[in-house]
């Protein structure tokens, strides 16, 4: 089944698989630039202080371009822009993060774009439970993409110039793998040592690339795992983005009977305050959570 029939199926309506189908052609588009562009820095800053990648900039050129060329959206936000853009009268918006671990372009490891779709004229004061369509596109041998329009989690796979629907119904539940994030912060935090002693002396096994892309894609498609990047007392939020990484990612870890917390708090129930809000996190099945929450409490 192509990805089309698969939104008729669920009942998306044509505006909001317009929507959809403009982000994935966007995502076509950069996957074909990383094969081709120059891989060098771009000379700025995003509004974290991280230095910006030529494709970085690109990439969020690229989807600007197609998401101002789809009536049905009004409102961008991209972790690349200083603040969100109202772009027309369309009733949805689009965030997104368009490449995603783009510091590990260089060495040819997977990237991926990040996004989600609300109905909303802003996105301060939106929760990540409000999301209507959350999504990742891999940029990796081959182009896949994990979406979820709320029935659940899908793989698909881009074939013969279509997004074919490979996986359906991608389920995470127990078994032992773990990609830990800031493992750096072990000089901080005793309790993280503990954690990864913990994993190691049971037999997981380590699956770690350094792209929340590809390690979460990891989890989604071997149904098992857990992946976390936690705050300590030098950066208590952690790294990563609430609206750009953390809530679409969150929303297709539960559409996939998984869980993603922030230590306390579910990340969907966490309402944007700023654009650039951070957060800890830890997603994956849910007996790995919690004992990630009993260990990092
Ligand atoms: P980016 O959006 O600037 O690429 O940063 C996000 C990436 C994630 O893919 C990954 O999990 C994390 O940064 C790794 O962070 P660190 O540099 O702390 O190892
Ligand atoms: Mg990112």
């Amino acid at each position: 089944m192509n990805l089309r029939d698969y939104l008729h199926s669920c009942y998306i309506s044509e505006d909001l698989t317009s929507v959809i189908m403009s982000i994935l052609k966007a995502g076509k588009e950069i996957s074909e630039k990383i094969k081709n562009v120059d891989i060098g820095t771009a000379g700025t800053e995003n509004i974290y202080g991280e230095e910006q990648m030529a494709l970085d900039v690109l990439s969020d050129k690229i989807f600007q371009q197609e998401l101002k060329s789809n009536r049905n959206v009004g409102l961008i936000a991209s972790e690349e822009l200083h603040d969100e853009i109202k772009i027309g009268d369309g009733n949805y918006a689009v965030c997104y993060d368009p490449l995603d671990g783009s510091s590990l372009i260089d060495t040819n490891l997977s990237v991926g774009s990040i996004f989600s779709i609300y109905e909303s004229s802003s996105f301060i004061g939106v929760a990540g439970k409000d999301q209507l369509v959350a999504g990742f596109i891999v940029y990796g041998p081959r182009l896949t993409l994990i979406i979820s329009v709320s029935h659940g989690t899908i793989e698909c796979s881009y074939k013969d110039n279509e997004w074919l629907v490979t996986k359906d119904n991608l389920i995470v539940s127990e078994g032992k793998m773990f990609a830990p994030g800031n493992l750096r912060i072990i000089s901080e935090r005793d309790d993280y040592m503990k954690l990864m002693e913990f994993w190691m002396k049971n037999g997981y096994t380590l699956r770690y690339s350094g792209g929340m892309v590809p390690d979460i894609n990891q989890i989604f498609l071997k149904g098992k795992g857990i992946f976390i990047y936690p705050g300590c007392p030098s950066k208590p939020e952690g790294k990563l983005r609430l609206l750009f990484e953390c809530a679409p990612m969150a929303f297709l870890m539960e559409q996939a009977k998984g869980i993603a917390t922030d230590g306390n708090a579910r990340i969907l129930d966490k309402v944007i305050q700023s654009i650039d809000q951070k957060s800890p996190i830890y997603l994956g099945s849910i007996e790995e959570v919690k004992r990630v929450q009993t260990y990092l409490s």
